[in-house]
């Protein structure tokens, strides 16, 4: 299957919001950008994993693509176009079932355009689902690693937290330029490093949905309408701390 493109964009002549991991949270997505006021020359950007666990996946991605908000691919939707491309539902979680029933033809174009990465190179900002591997060119690497990596293991190698759990954030070696914005690892607070910022503080759990305005970095918070989902051991763990 062909790899998602590597999106590069000059900053918009108004804001740029960035928002983390919405996981089908309809309701406080709609909060967060009645809370931002999107005008016309300002960019909505969105980090991925729009779809499952929560309780409006299809209504998510609808929103997005009234927008015109430019979506970077996270694993859940790398899941589901690849099961979709390879026609292999036994590719699919279990969750991931009633998200593809609900996803009409302008829904899956929608998310078979969604970026790998999204970089601006005047604000020196790179947009990413999960991350990048450590001393590795961050142009070179593939949708596997860069929806998936959350720590890296003491062999080096990309790791999720759930196996690894005392291993440091990908971000914790992450030295730049660019800058990062990312999600996929929930904490219930933003991760600051010095060169990234981890902005999925688990709004599906219950935590809030996140989003970064550019230039100013002024933050938006929606707290959560409720915990749709118990969280995972690991959400209320901080052993991955900034450096
Ligand atoms: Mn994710």
């Amino acid at each position: 299957m062909k790899s998602p493109g590597a999106l590069v964009l000059n900053p918009p002549l108004g804001r740029l919001l960035v928002v983390g991991d919405i996981h089908g949270c309809r309701s406080e997505f709609e909060e967060l950008l009645e809370r931002f006021s999107p005008q016309p020359i300002d960019r909505i950007v969105l980090l991925g994993d729009l779809i499952n666990r929560g309780p409006d996946s299809s209504g998510v991605v609808r929103i997005a693509r009234k927008l015109g908000a430019a979506s970077i691919i996270g694993n859940h939707e790398w899941r589901i176009l690849k099961a979709r491309a390879y026609a292999a539902p036994s590719m699919l979680k279990s969750f991931d079932r009633p998200t593809v029933a609900s996803l009409n033809a302008a829904d899956w174009t929608y998310l078979s355009q969604m970026a790998l990465t999204l970089y601006i190179p005047r604000w020196n900002l790179l947009c990413v689902h999960g991350g990048f591997l450590p001393n590795h060119p961050w142009p070179t690497q593939g949708p596997e690693t860069v929806t998936h990596i959350q720590v890296v293991d003491d062999q080096g190698r990309a790791a999720r937290r759930s196996d690894a759990p005392d291993a440091p954030s990908w971000a914790h070696f992450w030295k730049g330029p660019p800058f990062v914005l990312y999600g996929h690892t929930p904490r219930p607070q933003i991760l600051y490093s010095p060169l990234a910022w981890g902005i999925d503080t688990g709004c599906v759990y219950g935590g809030h949905l996140t989003a970064v305005i550019y230039p100013s970095r002024e933050i938006i918070q929606v707290p959560a309408r409720r915990a749709y989902l118990t969280p995972t051991p690991n959400f209320h763990k901080q052993s991955d701390k900034a450096l």
